[in-house]
């Protein structure tokens, strides 16, 4: 092209990659040579990452872009020829038995696992502008998600630190990020020196974004803020496989003796109560892929995992999102579709996107598969002539896809946890939780905070503890259960068999009331609180509360309008903020045995 500026032999090999690939008129609109340069040195600066960041390159991605187009034109189900039926997998109820057995496998596991965090989602739903990872799980303690997915962590780690045994080598944690929330994810564990963990103990890894299209042609769209840059978009959670799978990191895992690595996502603060008892499933059951799940309201807004098997008699289980699982049932002899069945569930679990595989066979399929994922695309067409498209679209992937290309002897599957223990994610904005039918979660940042709030109060009931409540009340328009806030560090209260050991005897807390244990060794024998109660316990010190009684004024939810701008977003997003007006405070920061007897205050 006489347009081009003086091109490097990589440059001119990627435009002629181009120009094969259909993209000719990428350059149609270019000027002559010496005009705007710079922008053209850019834009190939944009093609080489676009075309080295996916795999096979951008060839390969417009090549599968118009396969996709084609079936979705066509009206294709991604899962024809295969027949839906209800899978088997462990179902568990917390406190049974069965249950602490499983949580007891799992934290010994954990010293031989890497955890995966896929934060690379803005969260256009929630409508906050910082980063969710920032986000106070509750605003008791103002604990972020991110702080308390890293003290959960630390919190597996020292649970395995015997007491003449050698330190556990740090559990690794990966965080993909991409460009909407690299440098905010940075700034916030530079900001806490990184929670508590080693510097090297945490790596970020980003995903870049894919190329835009812009008809069924497969014809890559061109940014329209600027007509030397090809307009790009997120391509989803799936990128994880591949963006691990480039690290390098897999390799070293095995070499220092790891066998699982466990993917979460950014939001669910009840995430870990389900994790040890989950990670003892895989262990326990040998499981190369271990999904968690959730009872699910039938065409609740989450994907259901399913047992899908093919007219050539393969089987698969696996995630069916929500929208597609509904169709699929009524092309398949279920006219009624996805619906619930007696238990007040549809019978496909909850995809929660907690997702457990075995490092070894991990590696093995990622040294096929490269890490690439099935991808999908979901173009919004202008008619029903399906020719043309209301804006650009792209191919997407989804991290729980990894099973699809599994050969048909790898042991795929899932653990059902009780949604209160295990599943509380904050992705919707106050407008849309309100509209969310009575009866179905909101998943909002509301709901969320209520919800470490129950399933601490719940855990603590079942350990013999008297709590009062919940109330119900409404804050952002949605009605929720109001238990007393109580909140405890990860180290404190890791598994139940852990709270057991700890709460003894005669407690009783009143529905107003608020209380925060933070210290890995702090027992309760006796305590009564009606207000709030702060006890913090520094390593190091041995807290008995063998008897005290708490009285005060404790601390009010008082409610803020989701619409006044003169509140902070993370409060008004709840609906309300807490007043402090009243409160005790025990600090213990001297090593040794501290006992708390015959105390009122
Ligand atoms: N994410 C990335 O890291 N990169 C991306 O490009 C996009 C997202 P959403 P989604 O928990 O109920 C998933 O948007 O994708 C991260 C499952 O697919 O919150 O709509 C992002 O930062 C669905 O089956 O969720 O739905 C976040 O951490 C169901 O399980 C994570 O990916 C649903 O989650 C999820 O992104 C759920």
């Amino acid at each position: 092209d006489p347009n081009l500026p003086l091109l490097s032999s990589t440059q001119i090999k990627l435009a002629r990659m181009l120009v094969q690939a259909g993209q000719a008129h990428l350059f149609t609109n270019w000027p002559k040579p010496g005009v705007r340069d710079a922008d053209k040195l850019r834009f190939f600066d944009q093609v080489a990452k676009l075309d080295s960041s996916y795999p096979g390159g951008l060839a390969a991605y417009v090549q599968n872009a118009r396969k996709l187009l084609a079936d979705s034109k066509a009206g294709k189900n991604p899962f024809s020829g295969y027949v839906p039926s209800v899978p088997d997998g462990v179902k568990l109820v917390h406190g049974e038995e069965t249950f602490m057995q499983y949580e007891e496998a799992g934290v010994r596991e954990a010293q031989h696992s890497a955890f995966v965090l896929v934060a690379g989602g803005l969260g256009e739903r929630l409508g906050y502008s910082g980063i969710k990872l920032a986000l106070p799980t509750e605003t008791t303690t103002g604990t972020s998600f991110l702080q308390h997915y890293i003290n959960s962590i630390l919190a597996l780690q020292d649970a395995n630190n015997g007491d003449q045994g050698e330190d556990v080598k740090p559990i690794p944690l990966v965080i993909m990020t991409s460009d909407d929330t690299h440098e905010k994810t940075i700034e916030l564990l530079k900001k806490n020196n990184n929670f508590g963990m080693l510097p090297d103990q945490i790596v970020l890894l980003k995903q870049e974004k894919v190329a835009c299209i812009s008809d069924n042609n497969g014809s890559l769209a061109l940014d329209p803020s600027n007509n030397f840059l090809i307009q790009t978009k997120p391509h989803g959670h799936g990128d994880v496989h591949n963006v691990l799978y480039k690290s390098g990191l897999l390799t070293r895992w095995q070499q220092e003796g790891r066998k699982w690595v466990l993917f979460f996502q950014d939001t669910n603060a009840l995430l870990f109560k389900g994790v040890p008892a989950a990670l003892g499933v895989s262990a326990l059951k040998d499981l190369d892929v271990n999904s968690l799940a959730v009872n699910r309201k039938a065409k609740e807004a989450i994907g259901g995992i399913a047992r899908l098997t093919h007219e050539n008699g393969s089987q698969m289980v696996i995630n069916v999102e929500y929208n597609q699982l509904d169709p699929l049932l009524r092309s398949t002899g279920h006219p009624e579709g996805d619906v619930n069945v007696e238990t007040g569930f549809s019978p496909f679990p909850g995809n929660i996107n907690q997702l457990i595989f075995k490092l070894s066979s991990y590696i093995e399929e990622l040294s096929k598969t490269l890490g690439a994922i099935v991808e999908f695309v979901n173009p919004k067409y202008k008619d029903s002539s399906k020719t043309s498209f209301k804006s650009s679209t792209r191919l997407e992937c989804m991290m729980q896809d990894y099973p699809r290309t599994l050969p048909t002897s790898a042991k795929v599957g899932f653990t059902v946890l009780e949604t209160w223990l295990a599943y509380a994610p904050v992705k919707n904005n106050p407008e849309d939780a309100r509209k969310v039918p009575q009866g179905n979660p909101p998943h909002s940042a509301t709901s969320g905070e209520m919800a470490v709030y129950r399933a601490n109060c719940l855990i603590l009931k079942k350990a013999g503890v008297h709590i009062e409540g919940p109330k119900v009340e409404t804050y952002n328009g949605q009605e929720v259960e109001v238990w007393p806030r109580i909140v405890w560090s990860p180290k404190w209260g890791l598994t139940f068999s852990d709270v057991k050991r700890k709460v003894k005897g005669n407690c009783e807390i009143s529905q107003r009331s608020t209380l925060v244990i933070d210290g890995k060794d702090v027992s309760i024998d006796d305590l009564v609180v009606d207000g709030s109660l702060l006890l913090r316990a520094l390593v190091g010190s041995k807290v008995n509360i063998q008897s005290l009684r708490v009285s005060n004024d404790g601390w009010k939810m008082i409610p803020v309008d989701w619409t006044d701008n003169s509140v902070q977003e993370e409060i008004r997003i709840r609906g309300f903020k807490l007043e402090r007006h009243g409160q005790q405070s025990l600090f213990f920061d001297q090593p040794g045995k501290c006992h708390i007897n015959n105390v009122s205050m």
